[in-house]
């Protein structure tokens, strides 16, 4: 069992952009399978490899109620989005706390790798389609409040950065 500890922002790490996998091996399912406890205990509903301080294109999800239904998306690409967007509250794991509408494409297809190499496409809606889109912006080093306006954006880091210091 190992739960793997996650940036927060204003962490420099978290706009790296992340590198496609190559080779599916055994220290990669140890990863997913690490990414998965960490997404548990935290608790979330999704945990892109990117927040763990790992550079590769790696999600996991489970948007399910029993929390028994993990998804696992590596190299996604979203091959097809909706015209019309849906507007969701989302919160974030590297930014405890903070709960802001964010307007995305309301349906997606995508295509991914499984932990074994195996291609597969879904189509995505509700939680699941913004939860991949949230993923997948952390792979590329997006943060979920950068689409918020600069003032709210500065509020947050400086809220972060507070809270920084009085736990330490
Ligand atoms: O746990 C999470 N909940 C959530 C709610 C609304 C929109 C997106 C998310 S993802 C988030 C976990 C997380 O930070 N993943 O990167
Ligand atoms: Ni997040």
């Amino acid at each position: 069992m190992t739960v793997l500890k996650i940036l927060r922002y204003p962490d420099p790490r978290l706009h790296q952009v992340a590198r496609p996998v190559e080779v599916f091996d055994d220290a990669l399912r140890t990863l997913v399978k690490d990414m998965a406890e960490t997404m548990y205990a935290a608790p979330g509903v999704g945990l892109a490899a990117t927040q763990v301080d790992v550079h590769q294109r790696v999600i996991v999800i489970d948007v399910s109620e029993t929390k028994d239904q993990l998804q696992v998306f590596i190299n996604p690409q979203i091959v097809k989005a909706s015209a019309e967007g849906r507007i969701y509250e989302e919160g974030c794991l590297s930014v405890p706390g903070i709960y802001e509408e964010v307007e995305r494409p309301g349906v997606v297809r995508v295509r991914a790798f499984d932990e074994n190499g195996k291609q597969f496409e879904i189509d995505a809606h509700d939680l699941l389609a913004v939860c991949i889109q949230h993923e997948i912006d952390h792979l590329d080093g997006r943060v979920f409040v950068q689409y918020l306006s600069r003032l709210k954006q500065n509020r947050i880091r400086s809220k972060m950065l507070k809270s920084d210091r009085e736990a330490a």
